[in-house]
């Protein structure tokens, strides 16, 4: 199915930041973990984002407008440590700017890689988003690399930080798809 979905901007610092207005959906999580991918699939339009094998590829803040409705919000990757101090510093920044000021936002997807389960910059941001009162998701990506007994594994290790509800998630498949929509349209409802 496609969304309609449109590229707005990309934001290297929050003075670029467009003024705020529909409900915003965060995708955060570590460089790689898929997160340009899982918003390709939301809206079905396999172009959308930037997807790339490279990691730290999305730099920037970048904002779609889906279906006249949201604003999808494509975060650059943490954790990416072979980028210099210095940058990857300057990406922790724009994050936690984003989410510290950013009125607008409704929503945080929280991506971790299904293999990986929680690292310790994932762990990080959820006590941040739990210390800022955010709201947000969890979704497990590229499960399409897990057999059942490891996709028992991990979601064993992930429930052991956090007990809401996972979406099982796949860009290569699209499972999860219709759960994350699901996830977003209950949290923000009109
Ligand atoms: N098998 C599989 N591969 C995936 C999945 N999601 C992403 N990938 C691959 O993982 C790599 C990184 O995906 P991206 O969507 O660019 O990751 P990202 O989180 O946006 O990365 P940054 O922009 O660097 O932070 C690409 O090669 C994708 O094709 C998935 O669900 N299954
Ligand atoms: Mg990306």
């Amino acid at each position: 199915m496609v969304t309609p979905a449109e590229f707005v901007l990309s934001a290297p610092s929050p003075a670029q930041f467009p003024p705020p207005g529909l409900p915003e959906v965060a995708f955060l999580g570590r460089s790689n973990v898929g997160k340009s991918t899982l918003l390709n699939r939301l809206t079905g339009q396999a172009k959308l984002a930037f997807a790339s094998s490279t990691p730290g590829r999305t730099q920037a803040v970048n904002f779609f407008r889906v279906d006249g409705r949201y604003m999808f919000v494509d975060l650059p990757g943490y954790g990416f440590s072979r980028a210099p101090k210095s940058v990857s510093g300057g990406w922790a920044q724009l994050i936690e700017d984003y989410l510290r000021q950013r009125e607008s936002l409704a929503l945080c997807i929280l991506l971790l890689d299904a293999r990986r389960g929680w690292m310790e910059s994932d762990l990080q941001l959820l006590e941040w988003l739990e210390h800022h009162g955010r709201t947000y998701a969890v979704a497990a990506t590229k499960v399409d690399k897990l057999n059942q007994k490891e996709k028992s594994a991990s979601q064993k290790s992930i429930r052991a930080h956090y007990g809401g509800d996972i979406v099982w998630f796949s860009g290569l498949t699209g499972q999860g798809v219709k759960e994350l929509w699901q996830t977003i349209t209950k949290t923000i409802s009109r």
